[in-house]
């Protein structure tokens, strides 16, 4: 565990947004002591689907995650706080949000996602991926956040 502090790229997806879940999935984030650095609600359309999940590209399900995740707006923000990249992919739960339900009750998964493509949340899954992730949508590394959009959080 490092004693650095992180940032890593979390999203509320389609089905997180549409079932009102962006307020109490925001204050688990901040109870849990993370802050929110930057955020942007915005409504991704196939192109930018297919290219944030390029790594799945060859699988069965792509055609249906591009959709499903170019159905509605997405709320994406960047999470701060040491250890933000495991530790926001153990608040989130497993893949599967029928699995997250079994056997990580208390996670954001659990909570409000409904099954395994629409499980209402993302986190970066390594560094370089939240490195790459952050840069996809704010075009600057996450070590150059000086001015931030909007900050929350008990630490700032
Ligand atoms: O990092 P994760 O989001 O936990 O999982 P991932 O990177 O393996 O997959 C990215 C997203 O693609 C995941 O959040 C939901 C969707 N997905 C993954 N595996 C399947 C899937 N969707 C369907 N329909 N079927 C799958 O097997």
């Amino acid at each position: 565990v490092s004693t650095e502090k992180e940032k890593t790229l979390a999203m509320i997806k389609p089905d997180g947004i549409a079932g009102n879940y962006t307020d109490i999935i925001k204050k688990t984030i901040l109870d849990s002591g993370f802050s929110i650095t930057q955020e942007m609600l915005f409504e991704l359309n196939e192109e930018t689907v297919r290219s944030f999940y390029a790594e799945h590209a060859t699988k069965s399900f792509f055609p249906d995650l591009v959709q499903y995740m170019s159905s509605g707006p997405v709320l994406i923000m960047v999470l701060e706080k040491v250890n933000a990249i495991a530790d926001w992919r153990a608040l989130i739960g497993p893949t599967d949000a029928n699995n997250a339900k079994i056997t990580q009750p208390n996670s954001i998964r659990a909570m409000c996602g409904l099954d395994l493509q629409r499980n209402c949340i993302h986190g970066s899954d390594s560094p370089q991926s939240a490195d790459k992730e952050i840069m996809f949508f704010f075009n600057k590394a996450s070590s150059d956040f000086f001015v931030t959009t909007e900050v929350y959080g008990p630490d700032i």
